[in-house]
């Protein structure tokens, strides 16, 4: 345990698991994401290039699934504590919803992308977007029929690295939550943080693949770990 007066910069990662109790589908549970889809069908660029209109509809159905889902306590509490928390904070999301930003938190980076965004591979531009691609709609700034959805998959680099890695080398507290640890560079960053010195705290339901890194792990639903660890915090108890 350490006191939270010793704690000023704090680094969140959050996956799927936050999400869960909004309805949105985790990835690799029995009834996941993968369970009715290989990964490598839609989640590489080599599939894309095999079967775009496979790929296009699988992310037509997410990005139409984010929108109908609400944050949950969860979200809510993190954003309370992004409002709260007089330090530097992070929340680095491996999730493409916007649930983190709906709630209220603005100190939110998307490192497999946003599931709401177009990017045309023509001419490099990024477009909010709450339709669909299947269609081929031409891009609104250039006219070409290369959008495709602005999402990180296998094999291609996470968005904003330097930017996580300064932060974990700066970190006081490294707080995981509702992310298995099977994705990497994502999966790395406990062992990141804790060899720069910070305090490793897991909220789960399970324990993830890399638990052993942590010093201490709180399983449950996220939408109660989540409030609890953050009354903790900005309580200044022990955590
Ligand atoms: C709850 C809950 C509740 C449920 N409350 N909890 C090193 C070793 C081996 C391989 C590699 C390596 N480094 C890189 C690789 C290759 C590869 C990789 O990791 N492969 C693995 C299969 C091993 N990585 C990449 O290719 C990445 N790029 C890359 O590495 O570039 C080079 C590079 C090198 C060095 C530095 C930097 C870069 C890109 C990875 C892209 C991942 N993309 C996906 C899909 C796109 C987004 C989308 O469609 O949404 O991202 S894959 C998928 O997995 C998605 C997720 O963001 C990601 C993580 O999943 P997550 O969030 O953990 O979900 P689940 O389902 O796995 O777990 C949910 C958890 O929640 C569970 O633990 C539940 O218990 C829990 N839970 N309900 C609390 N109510």
């Amino acid at each position: 345990m350490r006191d939270m007066a010793q704690i000023r910069n704090i680094v969140i990662l959050s996956g799927a698991g936050i999400s869960a109790e909004s309805g949105l589908r985790t990835f690799r549970a029995d009834d996941g994401l993968w369970d009715d889809h290989r990964v490598e069908d839609v989640a590489t660029p080599e599939a894309f290039r095999r079967d775009p209109d496979l790929v296009q509809r699988f992310y037509d159905e997410r990005r139409a699934n984010i929108m109908a889902a609400q944050p949950n306590a969860a979200h809510h509490a993190l954003a309370r504590l992004d409002r709260e928390w007089p330090a530097e904070l992070l929340i680095v999301t491996q999730n493409i919803d916007d649930l983190h930003e709906r709630a209220g938190a603005g100190r939110v980076l998307h490192m497999h992308g946003e599931g709401l965004s177009a990017w045309c591979s023509a001419c490099d531009a990024r477009h909010h977007w709450t339709g669909t691609l299947r269609d081929k709609p031409p891009c609104p700034a250039c006219g070409a029929r290369a959008l495709r959805p602005d999402i990180v998959w296998f094999g291609e680099m996470p968005y904003r690295m330097d930017e996580i890695f300064a932060a974990l080398s700066r970190a006081d507290l490294f707080v995981s939550i509702g992310t298995s640890g099977a994705v990497y560079p994502a999966a790395g960053f406990v062992e990141q943080a804790k060899s720069c010195g910070a305090r490793t705290l897991e909220l789960n339901l399970e324990r993830s693949q890399g638990s052993h890194w942590f010093d201490e792990t709180r399983l449950g639903p996220a939408s109660e770990r989540v409030p609890e660890w953050v009354e903790d915090a900005l309580g200044g108890r022990p955590c």
